[in-house]
């Protein structure tokens, strides 16, 4: 197999050139080629079969234990000038970045085989799909982006008919954090990446392709690439509404996306959409609809459990991929919080002793095809997308954040949006559990000037009259204690629900400083092990925590400089004065 397309052609024969493999594989997707591959690893030790009674179809990866999570300190955002990068992103010039990485490829493919992999980010016929092709010689990565992404020779043909596509090149190289990069140069629709094989380092067509060139693309052309999950919630009358949710890496996307109504909700249902990365562009009438740009989930397994996320926990339990997980004595896999088995061994391979700390990694993930969700909806795969009710944006916040609350208006929104904080979490290399400012969940994934990125999103007011309502929730509240306040996972329904209400004008809201609440009454706690006081705090607004909170906030959007909107500017100065106001 090759193309036809001269551009793909050339540039597939040039990194061949540079990175001298001994062979090329073009990659078709099939059944077959996805079974080879597995084989090929098991063999050589890159994979090894889990327990296929119990697991059939799963397979271990055990990383490098230096490549366990994204490197944000290693990933750059290389356009001409620096200011269209901006301060949220590490920046190199692109003619020093492509000589400074392409000498670390030089040669890197050496007794390897370069695979072609072409792929379809969104449905295959979706006017909103865009295409890319990553070459890489990691088998790993290929196996991943066949479950993560629609890959293969209907890709191709699309590319090929189209002509475009963003061009991703990966090598493992020798996995040395030393010799590390992930460059993305927005401006030539290309991205290249060496010295990991983890997730979002390795598998271009999410991060990298969906985010952060596609958030370049999307400003360009008047859309928006966000790092949220689309979920659909059906009460029992049978309506459907879709919102898009936007929390930071590991901050609860998969288990809101794949939520199980609790026992109390009868006849309510969850549709998924997508767990990770949503498309989302304004039609015609000015409605805003979204798709998935995946086919699968690179989801965190710890935690994982049939209370906490029963659609998953069933999901992964065949044709899955696990990465750095522990093992039991019987070769199951094993996680914190499986809440069944024990560790035999932990994810570097060694007998379990939790001296050496927990038996799978805390980013050890699972990767799994879409289909194996039971709430997959049909729409994911509806080429114009579902409509967006509501969006909500969240994050990890053991004080301040009450559990939900509405902004007044879009570009309201855009500031709530742009001021959330999240305590960091093991998704990236780096401390975690230290609060940092993550606008619209995007710190790591935005590939150009934040302050762009907010008049790009302000914009959207002047367009449409239809926009949907934002929202911000916290689920992660806590007591003097450190113990969650709120019961969270199936039970965020419940909040879920008055959001809906909101949307759909049929409840009022105590207007605050910050936004509008629900009174304590309004959220149904029926069923619940949730005291009146317990529901008072969640809801409460501190306004001398807030004042500090905005203040906070105030000097980081100052930091932008000149290019920060007026309007951003102008939404903050309306809540500070709130806040002055209020006793
Ligand atoms: P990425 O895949 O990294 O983008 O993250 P994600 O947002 O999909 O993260 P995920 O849903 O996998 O979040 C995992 C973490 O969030 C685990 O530690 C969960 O226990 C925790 N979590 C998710 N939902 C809730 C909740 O409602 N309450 C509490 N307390 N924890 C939650
Ligand atoms: C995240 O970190 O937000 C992820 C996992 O979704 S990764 O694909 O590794 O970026
Ligand atoms: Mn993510």
């Amino acid at each position: 197999m090759t193309t036809t397309l001269p551009a793909l052609k050339e540039w597939v024969d040039s990194v061949a050139s540079r990175t001298q493999p001994d062979r090329i594989a073009w990659c078709d997707g099939s059944e077959d080629e996805y079974r080879a591959l597995i084989d090929e690893m098991c063999a050589s030790g890159v994979l090894s079969p889990l327990n296929q009674d119990k697991y059939p179809g799963c397979y271990l990866h055990l990383s490098d234990p230096s490549d366990v999570a994204r490197v944000e300190h290693l990933t750059f955002v290389c356009t001409e000038s620096e200011q269209d990068a901006g301060q949220n992103n590490h920046w190199m010039a692109p003619d020093e970045a492509h000589a400074k990485i392409d000498t670390l490829f030089d040669g890197a493919m050496r007794g390897r085989t370069m695979y072609v992999i072409p792929y379809c980010m969104g449905p295959i016929d979706s006017p909103y799909a865009r295409l890319g092709v990553e070459i890489t010689d990691s088998p790993y990565v290929v196996v991943n982006m066949r479950l993560m992404t629609r890959m293969g020779s209907e890709a191709l043909q699309r590319i090929e008919k189209e002509g475009t596509f963003v061009k991703g090149l990966h090598s493992t190289g020798d996995l040395d954090p030393e010799r590390r990069f992930i460059m993305h140069f927005p401006e030539e629709l290309t991205i290249k990446s060496i010295g990991s094989g983890y997730g979002g380092n390795a598998l271009l067509g999410k991060k990298c392709h969906a985010l952060r060139i596609a958030s370049y693309q999307a400003r360009t052309e008047g859309w928006l690439a966000e790092h949220m999950l689309i979920v659909g919630i059906e009460n029992p009358e049978g309506e459907v509404h879709y919102l898009a949710c936007a929390f930071p890496s590991a901050c609860g996307k998969t288990n809101l996306a794949m939520l199980i109504p609790p026992e109390s909700h009868e006849g309510w249902r969850v549709w998924t959409l997508g767990d990770d990365i949503a498309w989302l562009h304004l039609d015609g009438e000015g409605m805003l609809r979204a798709i998935n740009p995946e086919a699968g989930y690179f989801g965190v397994v710890p935690g994982t459990n049939e209370k906490t996320n029963k659609n998953a926990f069933d999901m992964i339990r065949a044709d899955t991929i696990f990465t750095n997980v522990g093992t039991t004595e019987d070769n199951e896999p094993w996680w914190e919080d499986k809440k069944v088995g024990e560790p035999a061994r932990d994810w570097q391979g060694r007998d379990y002793d939790p001296e050496n700390g927990p038996a799978a990694h805390p980013n050890s993930r699972f990767t799994v095809s879409a289909t194996r969700n039971k709430s997959y909806s049909t729409l994911a795969d509806a080429p114009d997308g579902v409509p967006i009710s509501a969006i909500v944006f969240g994050g990890r916040r053991k004080e301040l954040a009450p559990l939900v609350y509405e902004a007044r208006d879009w570009n309201h929104g855009v500031l709530v949006g742009a001021g959330v904080a999240s305590e960091t979490t093991a998704a990236n290399i780096g401390e975690v559990g230290v609060v940092r400012r993550d606008p619209m969940a995007m710190k790591p994934f935005c590939g150009y000037n934040f302050a762009d990125y907010w008049s790009h999103w302000l914009s959207f007011a002047d367009r449409s009259d239809k926009l949907p309502k934002i929202f911000h929730v916290n689920w992660f509240r806590q007591d003097n204690d450190g113990k969650f306040l709120w019961p969270g996972f199936g039970e965020n329904l419940r909040v879920l629900r008055w959001i809906i209400d909101r949307c759909e004008q049929r409840i009022d809201a105590q207007e605050t400083p910050i936004g509008y609440l629900p009174r304590p009454e309004d959220i149904d706690t029926n069923g619940l092990d949730v005291k009146d006081a317990t529901m008072e705090a969640l809801l409460s607004v501190n306004v001398e925590q807030w004042r500090e909170e905005m203040s906070s906030v105030g000097e980081y959007l100052d930091s932008y400089g000149e290019r920060l909107p007026d309007a951003l500017r102008s939404e903050h100065e309306k809540v500070v004065a709130e806040l002055a106001e209020a006793s």
